[in-house]
């Protein structure tokens, strides 16, 4: 039976993450803002993604780059003013794309109002809007909990004498999501932004919302191995995905669901069959838990056969899929696979069921840069130096042209450029016509133009060796798609599994029109998707 959400923007559009600091600087301070987002949606509508995401572009002393706000209600001069942000939304409507904004409800900065009052003394009317605990007996933190940027959850405070919990930086206090005035708070918020035309929010770590309210000791992780970013010796079972957060998701959802067509999307670092609790009873939680799975599912035919099997499985009766190759707490999808094989990546996250979402250069095929140690910035490389677990990689500067910057910017940008920036660009690979860009380009156009891949069924046929074959179908027809995971030649013999048809579209941008009969032949990492030959079209 179809999901209702088939209908809903969300569902059937191409979701696009711009990481503002690294999109395009129009000010020449080397550094993104949204007067250079909108000179660059003219791009955004030539490559067709229906909505675009923006991370954090609030005032914050950006300890954790905009992902410490100290006003949940204003732009940081950065970026530019409410009326560059208005006329964004305007700009960006206008041209058919939705304007998703990051909310950071779990943390603020140690600089906003709310935490200067909270821990200016134990009776201020704000003190519980923060997670203040006495020392434990010994004087040191009150539990066991860590922050995943290193070192104890717990920061003592001088003043009062008592620790604050911070599951990031000691610069982001948690919120307490057990307290009402918090949450109406957040949700005026939610309304303020959604009243000036925001489509929708993607919440951040929203399963760490709610705390244990006996603030028990997290168990140790047996699988801890000391290569692991150090907050992973221990399960957070007390200090996230607690039962009442899927409470917290309802309420949200209600807060949205007061404007029309509007979305709610949840950050969730979760197992599957925790995450798809997210959607929330009878579907009221969040449309689209962010489903991370292939970031970190080893990439190979079977593997990849089984998750999305296991993830479809999962998945609550109407509730909508989605995909995500890569964001800006992750490595690159074209370092973690490779050039080549990032355009099958591209074929997968644009053809299985469900939303995909891209992140800004993936597109043009951008990779890790290497970060030297004194160009680092972002601040959990800073605090746990030397496994890996550093970010700035991947949010380095947009490769638009060969000029200085990269067109990026008329001053040197806060991270380095990829070193073939001069080379690998959009106006480069726009020029060239089976480039990975146009072969995005492709992949949306085509999944406007066939129902099937846009909102049909998903139908496994086969994960042998490196060849990984599956359909999407409807009442109208189906598309089969094969890819080639490996990097050896693999070809399909079959009379049974309905081969034949003509090739749409080949990753190398080079089989179009190309017939198929009972045999199909992959090069390596190529990837095809096979319709109805012309003829067979109604
Ligand atoms: O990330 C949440 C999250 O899970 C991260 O802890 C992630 O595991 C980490 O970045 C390690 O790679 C969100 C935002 O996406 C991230 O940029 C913020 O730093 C973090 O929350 C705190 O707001």
């Amino acid at each position: 039976m179809p999901s209702a959400a088939i209908t809903c923007w969300w569902a059937v559009g191409v979701l696009y993450q711009i990481y503002p600091r690294s999109f395009q600087d129009a000010d020449g301070d080397g550094i993104g803002d949204l007067a250079g987002i909108i000179a660059r949606l003219p791009y955004l509508v030539d490559l067709g993604v229906d909505a675009i995401w923006l991370s954090p572009i609030f005032p914050s002393p950006m300890a954790d780059f905009g992902y410490d706000i100290a006003d949940y209600v204003g732009i940081d001069p950065l970026f530019g003013t409410m009326d560059d942000f208005d006329a964004l939304v305007a700009a960006a409507h206008g041209n058919g794309l939705k304007v998703i904004l990051d909310l950071v409800p779990n943390h603020t900065s140690d600089r906003h109002p709310w935490f200067v009052e909270s821990r200016a003394s134990r009776d201020n009317p704000k003190r519980d809007w923060y997670l203040w605990r006495d020392p434990a007996p010994d004087g040191g933190p009150p539990n066991n909990w860590l922050s995943e940027f290193g070192g104890s959850g717990w920061q003592y405070d001088e003043t009062t004498r008592q620790y604050y919990y911070h599951a990031f930086l000691a610069q982001q206090p948690d919120l307490n999501w057990r307290n009402p005035k918090v949450r109406e708070a957040i949700y005026q918020v939610m309304r303020f932004w959604l009243g000036r035309g925001v489509d929708g929010f993607r919440v951040d770590v929203i399963w760490h919302l709610i705390k244990d309210e006996l603030f028990r000791d997290n168990p140790p992780n047996p699988d801890f191995k000391p290569e692991m970013p150090p907050h992973a010796a221990l399960h957070p079972v007390y200090s996230a995905d607690r039962p009442e957060t899927l409470q917290v998701v309802a309420e949200m959802r209600r807060v949205i669901d007061e404007f029309d067509a509007r979305v709610l999307i949840g950050e969730i670092y979760l197992p599957i069959e925790r995450l798809v609790a997210y959607y929330g009873e009878g579907l009221a939680g969040a449309q689209l838990p962010f489903n991370f799975a292939l970031l970190s599912t080893p990439w190979h035919a079977r593997t990849l056969a089984q998750l999305i099997d296991r993830y479809e499985a999962a998945l609550p009766q109407g509730a909508w899929p989605n995909w995500v190759l890569g964001n800006h707490d992750r490595p690159r999808i074209a370092s973690r696979v490779g050039l080549a094989q990032s355009r099958v990546a591209a074929m997968l996250l644009l053809t299985l069921r469900g939303t995909p979402t891209m992140y800004y250069g993936d597109e043009i095929g951008m990779q890790q840069v290497a970060i030297a140690p004194e160009q680092v910035r972002d601040p959990f490389e800073k605090n746990v130096p030397g496994i890996g677990v550093g970010r700035d990689g991947c949010r380095t500067p947009m490769q638009w042209d060969a000029s200085a910057h990269g067109g990026f910017s008329a001053a040197q940008p806060w991270l380095p450029l990829a070193e073939h920036y001069a080379q690998e660009n959009v106006a480069n690979l726009s020029a060239d016509a089976q480039s990975i860009l146009n072969l995005y380009r492709a992949l949306i156009s085509l999944r406007k133009r066939l129902p099937q891949l846009a909102h049909g069924d998903y139908a496994p046929l086969a994960a042998d060796g490196d060849l990984l074959l599956y359909r999407r179908h409807d009442a109208t027809g189906s598309v089969l798609i094969a890819l080639n995971l490996g990097a050896q030649p693999v070809s399909v013999v079959s009379d049974t599994i309905g081969l034949d048809g003509e090739i749409l579209l080949s990753t190398a941008m080079d089989r179009g029109g190309e017939r198929v009969g009972s045999e199909l032949s992959l090069r390596g990492h190529e990837g095809v998707i096979v319709g109805p030959a012309p003829e067979e079209v109604v």
